[in-house]
């Protein structure tokens, strides 16, 4: 009995503390720990605005950082009035943006146009015909990003996600 006692108790003891770091650390990182070091783009679905048309009248996503992620849903046509989405956001840090346009619905052939806080044009992502577009690019701390998002020869709606990495 003795003898029993003294194998299992050495034996809990460190399994009962690992257990109870596990617990500590998750509490830890999930409330108090992480309110100071959140992530900025908080990644919820915005709607796109109706008057967007133009660089100048681009639709204000928020800021983004490292790790957090900003995702607005729209849509756009190769005919009429409606044939270009801006989209503007600054960089809290220096951050690697990437981004995925995915349409919604049938397979469109959208795609994306960087371009700096003045509207000049600095990259095109148009590589694929139908589909997801992707890219990805760097921004400095407070650079401000405008993303427009053009059809080629349909139209439809899309789901825009920007992460920060
Ligand atoms: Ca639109």
């Amino acid at each position: 009995m003795n003898l029993e006692m003294k194998h299992l108790t050495p034996r809990l003891n460190p399994l009962h503390a690992l257990v109870l770091a596990c617990v500590a650390l998750a509490c830890h990182g999930g409330s108090n720990g992480k309110s100071s070091t959140a992530p900025i783009g908080d990644g919820r679905i915005q709607v796109e605005a109706a008057s967007n048309e133009s660089p100048g009248d681009a639709q204000s996503l928020g800021k983004l950082g490292p790790g957090g992620s900003l995702r607005v849903r729209g849509a756009v046509s190769a005919f009429g009035a409606d044939q270009f989405d801006s989209y503007r956001f600054d960089a809290a840090k220096a951050t690697t943006v990437g981004f995925e346009l995915e349409p919604e619905g049938a397979p469109a052939d959208f795609d994306v146009w960087l371009a700096d806080a003045a509207g000049t044009l600095r990259e095109r992502f148009e590589a694929n015909g139908s589909g997801s577009e992707t890219g990805e690019f760097d921004l400095a701390a407070g650079e401000v990003a405008l993303l427009v998002v053009t059809a080629t020869d349909t139209d439809g709606g899309y789901l825009l996600t920007i992460d920060g990495r």
